[in-house]
């Protein structure tokens, strides 16, 4: 007899992180909570993206956001669900959003609270219309200001200061994928109970792995160490000293999602394009930094740590360098030969 796909069902991620807050006699469960309500919004847009053929929820709304780029309807709808599903409750005190030029205040009526939350909505949406995953960054800082109103301070902080990171994937399943700086857990969705259940407990990415990931259509207007790293990665010529496969999907979730889980190594360096790097620091670049980090891998510019950064900007853009300790040290090492021949 044929067997069918493993059942994995674990506990929920709210029972996940009830128990969690459990370990912190003085916690408040203000910071559950703001997790909890994320979780919802994360489970309003699965639901939408899942239909979106069908209700005419494609498309762009004809409006571009701050970086320039076309808003699609879904993006516009994911924003509102996010700060609509978080800002009511008491748990932030400000937020920033891809979508918005400027941190998103908490309306007057309702309470402050000792958070500051940055997040991607729906990251790789420009895939969304033939159908390739995309997903939701969150990222949560403890506020530094006293009280009152959230300010850009409270945004600005360094990658390492977060005290929970996470991403939503949806792909072939919805997946969430949390960490708080030490174990990284990843819960799928189970549409037919409406739970996030624990199918990816404790997740540690591979030393080493078999897969690059980079847009090598950028090829021409990368520096020398970067061709060198690549064709390194092509050809053999890397520490590991074999010939790694490529994989591309151009929504990051999806791209990180893949090396978390098998191993390698996920490049966006800056090019003559994007001199800075396309990704953004504090929504997309610091908070897989986190997670990677939690997870045993690493993260890097090439030429300095991704969380040591401090930002200066709410859209600054970073390159970024994530994925299995092998492949990424291999990759510094090689930017660092460069600047000190220079
Ligand atoms: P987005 O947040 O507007 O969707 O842009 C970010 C996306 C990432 O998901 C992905 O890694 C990258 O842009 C792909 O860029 P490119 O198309 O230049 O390869
Ligand atoms: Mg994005």
């Amino acid at each position: 007899m044929s067997r069918g796909p493993k059942d994995r069902i674990g506990i929920t991620f709210s029972q996940h992180i009830a128990l969690q807050q459990k370990r912190f006699p003085g916690a408040t469960g203000t910071f559950t909570a703001l997790l909890q309500e994320i979780m919802v919004a994360a489970k309003i847009i699965s639901r939408e993206v899942r239909k979106a053929g069908l209700v005419d929820a494609l498309g762009l709304t004809g409006h571009t956001n701050i970086q320039g780029e076309a808003v699609q309807i879904l993006d516009e709808f994911a924003n509102e669900t996010i700060i609509r599903n978080v800002r009511h409750t008491g748990h932030l005190c400000v937020m920033s959003s891809e979508e918005n030029a400027d941190p998103i205040p908490i309306p007057e009526e309702y309470p402050r609270g000792p958070y500051a939350m940055t997040f991607d909505p729906l990251d790789g949406s420009s895939n969304i219309d033939a159908n390739v995953s995309i997903g939701t960054i969150f990222s949560v800082h403890r506020r530094v200001t006293a009280g009152g109103d959230g300010t850009l301070e409270d945004l600005l902080q360094p990658g390492r200061s977060q005290l929970a990171a996470g991403y939503v994937i949806y792909g072939s399943s919805t997946i969430l994928v949390y960490t708080t700086g030490t174990e990284v857990h990843g819960f799928t969705l189970d549409p037919t109970v409406g739970e996030f259940l624990c199918s990816h407990p404790n997740i540690k990415i591979p030393e080493s792995g078999g897969i690059y990931s980079v847009n090598e259509g950028n090829t021409s207007g990368w520096d020398d160490p970067t061709r060198r790293i690549v064709d390194g990665l092509k050809n053999g010529a890397n520490p590991v000293g074999k010939a790694y496969s490529s994989r591309y999907i151009g929504s990051l979730v999806a791209d990180f999602h893949r090396t978390l889980v098998y191993g390698g190594i996920f490049l966006y360096p800056p090019d003559r394009k994007s001199p800075r790097g396309k990704l953004r620091l504090l929504s997309e670049a610091a908070p897989m930094a986190f997670i990677m980090e939690a997870a045993g891998g690493r993260a890097t510019t090439g030429r300095e740590s991704v969380l040591e950064i401090q930002p200066t900007e709410l859209h600054q853009r970073v390159p970024l360098i994530v994925g299995s300790r092998r492949e990424v040290e291999w990759v510094e090492s090689v930017y660092k030969e460069d600047a000190d021949a220079r």
